[in-house]
Formats: structure tokens, sequence, C-alpha cells
């Protein structure tokens, strides 16, 4: 990854699994972008896929200082995969680090609005339920994603209206600010709870209007366990909340509660 003292520094991570046809367009196509005050990378965070997804990547990241690839092998899980993006990004000096998936739902274009954002918030989300954002997606995706919105909200007392879409952008002191190791969930509930331990140290939380369209290519990752496990993810959490704001109330202080 290439640094550019000049201007700040956004490391773009995006996790993959069998996303060949995906990632060779998605990622000549963000280093393309022009976004004002900023310089782009990429962090690709391939857990082997056998399509030769990191491959392909670790290719052109030995002649493109801007692509960067963190290749696991033996371990799976899309969670594990943004934190070790995450950590390379910071590791490189990143003062922005964004995470979309490989396949296009999250649309390139919307980077620049998601890193001006960060003028005024310190995690900006990709929103598909403010004003303006829309989803070009299946009902059965779309009521799945609209439960998981309400339980977060009620049972985490989220503020976002879309806590679990994963195209966010972080400012870089927000990332340090959270145990990353601590972080238990995987998968997509990785998310909320990611969004929820932001929320919990007082960081500004904004939402940009995004169009979200079906993936172009491969197919989706997500299983009927990782809805079981989000289910799980806001049980503990908000019982968490729960038993902090009985601490508070004991010792009759307004601190934000953290973890
Ligand atoms: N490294 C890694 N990436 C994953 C894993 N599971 C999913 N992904 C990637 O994470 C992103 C989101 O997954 P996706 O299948 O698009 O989920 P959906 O958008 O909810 O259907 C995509 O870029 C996937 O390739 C995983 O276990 N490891
Ligand atoms: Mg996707």
């Amino acid at each position: 990854m290439l640094v550019n003292d000049a201007t700040r520094h956004a490391t773009v991570v995006v996790p993959t699994y069998n996303e060949i046809d995906n990632i060779q367009r998605l990622v000549p196509a963000l280093l393309a972008l022009a976004c004002e005050g900023w310089s782009i990378g990429v962090c690709v965070v391939d857990d082997d896929s056998p399509d030769g997804t990191g491959r392909w990547v670790a290719a052109l990241a030995a002649r493109e200082p801007r692509v960067a690839v963190v290749r696991r092998v033996g371990v799976r899980g899309l969670g594990t995969a943004y934190i070790a993006g995450m950590r390379a990004a910071l590791a490189a000096g990143s003062d922005a680090v964004l995470t979309m998936d490989a396949d296009f739902s999250h649309h390139p274009r919307y980077v620049p609005d998601l890193l001006a954002g960060l003028a005024e918030a310190d995690l900006v989300i990709g929103s598909r339920y403010v004003p303006g954002g829309a989803v070009l997606y299946p009902l059965h995706r779309r009521l799945l994603s609209r439960t998981a919105n309400a339980v977060a909200n009620r049972v985490l007392g989220l503020a976002a209206r879309d806590a679990t879409a994963g195209f966010r952008a972080y400012g870089r002191e927000v990332l340090a600010s959270v145990p990353l190791e601590s972080i238990f969930s995987n998968g997509y509930s990785f998310l909320l709870e990611m969004l929820f331990l932001v929320q919990a140290r007082g960081w500004r939380v904004a939402e940009t209007p995004i169009t979200f369209a079906d993936r172009e290519h491969g197919t989706s990752k997500i299983s009927s366990r990782e809805i079981g496990r989000a289910l799980y993810t806001c049980a503990r959490l908000g019982a968490r909340r729960v038993s902090g704001g009985r601490r508070r109330a004991a010792v009759g202080s307004a601190e934000t509660v953290v973890g």
C-alpha cells in the first residue's frame, strides 16, 4: 500500500470469496476514482478462493503499489476478514478505512460521498434506508434486511437506519478506538457489533444514500446460520446494553458505557 503524505489516504477493504468476475472490474474502478483531497488504495482480503481471486489480486499488487492483498489460508469468515483488512490499512497509515462488497451491490461511484461525509462524521454508512436510498433486490432479501434492522434498532438502540450495511467509511481514530480483537461476531453480525461499539464510544455516525443493487456475478455467501447468529448477537449485545444501563444508574454517572 502506498501512502502519499500530501493528501489524506483512504484504503478500501474488500473481503472476497470466489469473486473473480467482480474483483477484476472492481479494483480498476476503485483506482480510477477521483475523490477530492483523498488518494485511494485497495486492500483485498481473500480466504483462498478456489476461483483464483487471491492469486489475481496478488499478481496485480506485485506491479501496482496502490493495491494490497491479505491471503488467508485455512480460515473463512467475513468478520475476521474485515478485521485483517482494517489492521493492514491502519498499519499502512491510512486516514480512513472503507469496507465494501466485491460484487457491485456497493457501487464504487458512492465512495466519494462516503469520504466527503467524514468531514462531519466519524463513521459514514452507505445507506439503503435514508431518503434518496433504494434497494434493487429480491423480496425475501429485502424483508430479511428490514427485519434485521428493525430488531437491531430496537434491541441495541442503534441510531442508524441501515445498521447492517457493509458499505462504510471509518475515520482512523474510530477504528483505533475499538478493540478489534475483542469483537466476538463473525459473519454479518460483525457489522452490528462494530456499529454498537462505535456508537457506545460516542462517535458521530452519519448515513449517505446509496442504491443497493443485487450482485452482478457469483453467488451470495449468506447462510441461514448467519441469520441465527445475528439474532444471537442482538440478544448478547442487548443484554450488555441493559446491564450497562443498570450500572450507570447505580453509580449515578452519565458516562458512556464502553464495549
Ligand atoms: N474473505 C472472505 N470474504 C467473504 C467471506 N464471506 C463473504 N465474503 C465476501 O464478503 C462480501 C459480502 O458477501 P456476499 O456474499 O456478497 O453477501 P451478501 O451481499 O449479503 O449476499 C463479498 O465480497 C464476499 O465475497 C469469507 O468467509 N471470507
Ligand atoms: Mg454482496
